[in-house]
């Protein structure tokens, strides 16, 4: 082992604070943003679970959420507009050994980025996708989400959509996840242990977070008189879990369903040198190899 290794394994093994999890970034969120809650749940599940900063992976899409990834000291990538979770689960299948932890609004997750929700759950990649839903898309000035409640009256939207919303945890159920919770971002504590059990138990884990928007939504700010713990234990049937979903007014936080299905398997080893995989996509020129020119 070289001496960096050696580091990095004595690391591996102690305590670790909740404020070494912290960039020193100040986040440019409005304040009193729900996306302070969870930020802190995120430091303290990422202390309590005990792996170092540089072996954890933040990835974003974009989004007032999505800017998370900075704020921390773990490896972070803020990506494009709805495919956090493809660079997450490429990441994941191919460095089996780091924590991936995908993060973003439910504008970016569940509009633009819903093809790739509904296959990562499918997956089933061992990674966990934690969802700060405050029902709008908050950066952009306001619109309408696929969580937004139909007669929610704006300026960009008179009278409300008429939508009805979708049911991420139903969704995520039905297409394969492993794990399913609701945590709320004024509970910064019990979304942390909820963070812990979604990064440990194998396969795809979902935490969706409710985490108010107080400018475009301030009438979110009741939702901290409206949660509570659910008041029945978690499913690990998939139908009796999206019963219980179906059910529930949406506002019922904690574990919902523990699947106990195998993880995605990680990707092969690669056998061909970058060099050669890059000769592959090379057009013209000196980079043209063999193989591109006979192709016919
Ligand atoms: C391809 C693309 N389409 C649209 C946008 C504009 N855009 C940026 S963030 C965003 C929505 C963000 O909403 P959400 O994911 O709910 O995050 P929030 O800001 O509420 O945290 C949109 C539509 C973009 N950046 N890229």
């Amino acid at each position: 082992m070289n001496d960096m290794a050696t580091v990095f394994a004595r690391e591996s093994h102690r305590m670790m604070a909740a404020k070494e999890f912290s960039s020193g970034a100040h986040p440019v969120w409005c304040a009193g943003c729900g996306d302070y809650g969870v930020i802190a749940a995120l430091e303290r599940g990422l202390a309590k679970h005990g792996r170092p900063p540089h072996e954890v992976v933040l990835v974003s899409g974009i989004g007032c959420s999505s800017r998370l990834p900075a704020y921390t000291s773990c490896y972070g990538f803020h990506g494009v507009h709805g495919r956090a979770l493809a660079v997450a689960a490429g990441l994941k299948l191919t460095r089996p050994d780091l924590e991936v932890i995908a993060v973003g609004g439910d504008g970016d997750g569940y509009s633009i980025g819903g093809n790739h929700f509904i296959h990562a759950c499918r997956r089933n990649v061992d990674m966990l996708y934690l969802v700060m839903d405050n029902r709008v898309y908050g950066m952009t000035k306001g619109q309408p989400s696929p969580t937004t409640e139909p007669d929610w009256d704006s300026r960009i939207a008179p009278g409300g959509v008429g939508l009805r919303p979708f049911n991420p945890m139903q969704l995520a159920i039905a297409a394969g996840a492993n794990f399913v919770a609701r945590g709320f971002s004024g509970d910064p504590d019990g979304l942390a242990d909820l963070i812990v059990e979604g990064i440990r138990r194998p396969g795809f884990a979902l935490v969706e977070v409710l985490s108010p928007c107080i400018t475009y939504r301030p009438e979110q700010m009741a939702w901290k008189k409206m949660v509570r713990q659910s008041a029945t234990p978690p499913a690990t049937d998939p139908v009796a879990a999206t019963a219980m979903v179906l059910a529930d007014d949406g506002f019922s936080l904690g574990v919902l369903y523990r699947g106990d299905c195998p993880p995605a398997p990680a990707a092969p080893t690669p056998t061909a040198t970058l060099a050669a995989i890059e000769g592959q996509f090379a057009l013209g020129g000196l980079g043209q190899t063999r193989a591109i020119r006979e192709i016919p």
